[in-house]
């Protein structure tokens, strides 16, 4: 397609500075097309959240490429790269002040409308218009007034209002029951038509219906594809279905 938001990973390595030397990704190949929805699963230590690192440049391969949209991300100052992609780290970060301040976050230009639909999106206006105060509650410090999945969401809303062409959600929806986990990915394909969304997971129900997933065990690329070839002839992919 001709749509904004391919991503290409070319013979990628990549080890940290200060490790052991030890390559924590070594040589992976594919892409994700624009709009393509791509799961990434492996278990823990397998390099997962080390490969989408690489996207926004948080650090640089040390071998290969890593291409969005067909050019190179060294060649781009990473404050442009990360205008265009929207991240959910693992560890959610909230800080004192109000819902609505939370998720609008880096996008103070947002409207209301906007902020609302991101919230939708996330499956988090329900619960945030449960609470007295709506958007405009407190949140706690470190948001101890909400529990885990609540938090994930509103990190989730707070990505989303931002209308990124990239979208990467590692690992952001664990605490978040299966049930609202479809929810947040049903209404992601119905309203962010286009977006290309890279979703870390350890769950097989949280990737299985991705347009391909992509298989780590071990910093290697061990498999790719739509859950039913990995299922045939990933035995990776098989343990953790099996698991
Ligand atoms: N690693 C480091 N330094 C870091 C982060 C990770 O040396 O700052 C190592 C630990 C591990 C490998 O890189 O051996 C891959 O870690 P990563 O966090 O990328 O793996 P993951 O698949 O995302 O693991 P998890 O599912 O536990 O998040």
């Amino acid at each position: 397609g001709d749509g904004k938001g391919r991503i290409d990973f070319e013979h990628v390595s990549f080890s940290y500075e200060g490790g052991h030397g030890e390559s924590v990704l070594k040589d992976i190949t594919f892409s994700c097309l624009p709009g393509e929805t791509v799961g990434i699963i492996g278990s823990t230590g397998s390099g997962k959240s080390s490969l989408v690192g690489l996207i926004p440049r948080f650090y640089d391969a040390t071998k290969g490429t890593v291409r969005v949209d067909g050019v190179d991300v060294r060649e781009v100052d990473p404050k442009l790269l990360r205008e265009k992609m929207a991240i959910v780290p693992q560890k959610t970060v909230l800080f004192t002040g109000t819902v609505k301040e939370n998720i609008r976050w880096g996008k103070d230009e947002a409207t209301d409308e906007e902020m609302e639909l991101a919230a939708r999106m996330a499956q988090a206006h329900d619960f945030i218009e449960r609470t007295p105060d709506g958007y405009q509650a407190r949140v706690g410090q470190g948001g101890i007034n909400f529990s885990g999945g609540q938090k994930q969401r509103l990190s989730i809303a707070r990505a989303l209002v931002r209308k990124p062409e990239i979208l990467i959600l590692d690992d952001s929806t664990s605490a978040v029951d299966v049930a609202t986990e479809t929810k947040i990915k049903e209404a992601l394909r119905e309203y962010a038509q286009g977006l290309t969304c890279l979703l870390i997971a350890q769950r097989i129900t949280s990737v299985m219906d991705a347009d391909k997933i992509v298989v780590l065990d071990q910093g290697e690329l061990v498999g790719i594809g739509t859950h039913e070839s990995l299922l045939k002839d990933c035995r990776v992919y098989q343990e953790i279905f099996q698991s």
